[in-house]
Formats: structure tokens, C-alpha cells, sequence
């Protein structure tokens, strides 16, 4: 059995709009996963992530009908917040939140390409680092690159990462990477589709914490 597969993301309409309750009930899915991973390091990666679902779902909840998808909340937050936009309520919620999604998807894809250091076959550092380079680093100052640092130092190694993919089960190498092969299938579509609405909307910011 496959966590991801368990948790597939829905395949996007041709519009590449994406449906704010399928979403969420999407990426609700993850942040369980982060307790598997043993180290509190990941406890505040796992909550910074919850308080940005729980952001974006109040506001879908005051009225789901307007709603329906990300765009129309983003949209909505503009002309509500005028100069505060983007950097408030949901918007903000999702532009992080898409940035720790683009992490995953980096990560997994890096893993599912069998990046590898040769010399420590069993350590994810390199699919890691990579995925931070690629999705969270530039938006971050030194002492939150030092939590990165502890982080990549408490990683688990990549036979328990992958058991932890297959909820626990001994799996060969290449089911469970074909398994994240396909889940990123409908994944990295949905995170790219987030990237471009906020490249579109003139939503981006690029501050750091
Ligand atoms: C945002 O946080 C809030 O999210 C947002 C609002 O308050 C805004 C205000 O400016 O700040 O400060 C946070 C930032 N979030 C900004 C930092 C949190 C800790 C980050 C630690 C860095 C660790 C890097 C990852 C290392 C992981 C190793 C993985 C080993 C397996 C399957 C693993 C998946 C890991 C996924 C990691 C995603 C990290 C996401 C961090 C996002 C971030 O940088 S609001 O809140 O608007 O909702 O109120």
C-alpha cells in the first residue's frame, strides 16, 4: 500500500483551475505524515503547513459557493484588501503553503530520478537540499537556514523514508518509486497551476523570514 497513492491529488480540468474543496481535502493529507518522521524539527514544518491550510479553509468556509476555486479567493482577497494585498489572509497563506508543496514535489521527483550520493546511498541530503534550493531557500534568512540545517541533519534515511511512503510496509525500491512516479502525475500539475495563477495575478512576493 502506498501513502501518496492513498492520497492522490485530482487531475486538473483543462482551465487548470483548481477546485478549492478538493484541494484542501488533498493537502489535508500531508501534514500526518510529517509525525513519521521522528525528529520535533519537523513538528514546526508540520505546523507552519497546518496554520496555512486552516487559513485558506476559514475562508473558503464563510462561503463555498464563491469560492469554488483558488483563483476566486485570491481574487476576492484583492479587492477586499487593496494595499495590504498579497501579503494577507489566504493569499498569503497560499503562496507559502504552494512553496512547501513545490518542496515535496522536488524531493520526490529528485528521489523517483534516483538522484543519489554515491558515497552515502542511503541518505536523502542531496534529493533535500535540492528541493530547498529549488523551492524554499532564497525566501529565507540565516537563522531559519540554520533550522533547515538541523533538519537535513535530523532527515530519516531513504530505506525509512521510502517504508514510511508505504505506510510501514516493506516495499521494493522501485514499487514504491514507481508509486511516487505516479502520484506526482496529477501533483506537480496542481502546483505548477498555483505557481502560475500567482505569476498571473502579480501575486508573488519574494520577502524573506
Ligand atoms: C509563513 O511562514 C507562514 O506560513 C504564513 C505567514 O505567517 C508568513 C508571514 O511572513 O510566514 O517562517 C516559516 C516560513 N515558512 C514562513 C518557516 C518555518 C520553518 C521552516 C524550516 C525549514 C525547513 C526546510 C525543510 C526541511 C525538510 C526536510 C525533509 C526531510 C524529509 C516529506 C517532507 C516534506 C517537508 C516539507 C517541508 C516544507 C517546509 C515549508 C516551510 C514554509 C516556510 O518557509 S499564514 O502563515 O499566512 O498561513 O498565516
Amino acid at each position: 500500500m502506498s501513502l501518496l497513492l492513498d492520497n492522490q491529488f485530482a487531475e486538473l480540468p483543462a482551465d487548470k483551475s483548481v477546485d478549492t474543496k478538493t484541494f484542501l481535502d488533498n493537502v489535508s493529507t500531508l501534514p500526518p505524515f510529517f509525525d513519521c518522521l521522528g525528529s520535533k524539527v519537523f513538528s514546526i514544518i508540520k505546523s507552519d503547513i497546518n496554520g496555512n491550510i486552516t487559513k485558506i479553509r476559514a475562508v473558503y468556509d464563510q462561503d463555498p459557493a464563491k469560492y469554488v476555486t483558488l483563483q476566486d479567493i485570491v481574487e476576492a482577497e484583492r479587492e477586499t484588501h487593496k494595499g495590504e494585498w498579497p501579503k494577507v489572509g489566504a493569499t498569503l497563506a497560499l503562496m507559502w503553503l504552494k512553496r512547501g508543496l513545490r518542496f515535496i514535489q522536488v524531493l520526490l521527483q529528485s528521489l523517483a530520478d534516483g538522484d543519489r550520493d554515491e558515497n552515502n546511498p542511503n541518505l536523502i541530503r542531496v534529493n533535500i537540499t535540492k528541493a530547498y534550493e529549488h523551492a524554499l531557500k532564497r525566501y529565507h534568512g540565516w537563522i531559519v537556514q540554520k533550522v533547515f540545517s538541523a533538519a537535513l541533519i535530523a532527515a530519516p534515511y531513504r530505506s525509512n523514508f521510502l517504508k514510511a511512503l508505504s505506510k510501514g510496509e516493506e516495499v521494493k525500491d522501485e514499487d514504491c518509486l514507481a508509486n511516487v512516479h505516479l502520484f506526482l502525475v496529477n501533483y506537480t500539475p496542481t502546483v505548477d497551476a498555483i505557481y502560475e495563477m500567482y505569476s498571473n495575478l502579480n501575486a508573488e512576493l519574494d520577502y524573506t523570514v
